[in-house]
């Protein structure tokens, strides 16, 4: 092979290669996440408009015990844009309120609207949008929860897609 073949073909794979890495991180860009049910306000997020809400972060460990710092959102945040009846207004029949949130993958899981409320719980719940100071991965990423005082991390679920807040009782 000539060197120009040679050169030529490498370029090639280097643009495939470079064409890829914008394809994905272009998917994880476009991403959303949408918080719907007992709102006053549907929400439809991106990475970009989440980065524009204060940001909280959270040391936690994951199930092998090893530390990571997680940033981003907390969820309490997100719910009260979105017009969910939180603080003064959680009381009587919205305390039968749950988030139901759901992930690419199709794992899902929920929580009370008390355990997120702050005037009811002692830890932030985070909507995290980084992990140890880099965006989070594809397949973990790019919004994952974090729940802190949750001993196992079952519910710290990655790929977040949709937020629905509902009442459990009929
Ligand atoms: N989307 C999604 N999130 C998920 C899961 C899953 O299967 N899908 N598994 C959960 C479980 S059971 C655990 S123990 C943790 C594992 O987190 P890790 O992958 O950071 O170790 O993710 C949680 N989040
Ligand atoms: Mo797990």
């Amino acid at each position: 092979m000539s060197r120009f073949t040679l050169h030529v073909r490498i370029s090639l794979w280097l643009l495939l290669f470079s064409l890829g890495l914008s394809v994905s991180g272009f998917s994880q860009n476009t991403s959303t996440l949408t918080i719907t049910g007992e709102v006053t306000t549907p929400l439809d997020l991106t990475l970009q408009k989440l980065s524009a809400f204060k940001q909280v972060s959270q040391k936690v460990k994951d199930r092998d015990g090893k530390e990571h710092e997680f940033k981003g959102v907390a969820l309490i945040e997100l719910l009260e844009k979105a017009g969910v009846t939180t603080g003064s207004k959680l009381r009587g029949e919205n305390l039968a309120k749950y988030v139901l949130i759901k992930a690419a993958d199709g794992y899902e899981v929920i929580y009370s609207l008390a355990e997120i409320d702050p005037e009811f719980a002692s830890q932030v719940i985070i909507l995290a949008i980084e992990k140890d100071g880099q965006p989070l991965p594809a397949g973990e990423g790019p919004f994952r929860i974090i729940t802190p005082n949750d001993k196992k991390p079952a519910r710290w679920i990655r790929e977040v897609r949709s937020i629905k807040v509902a009442f459990a009782k009929d």
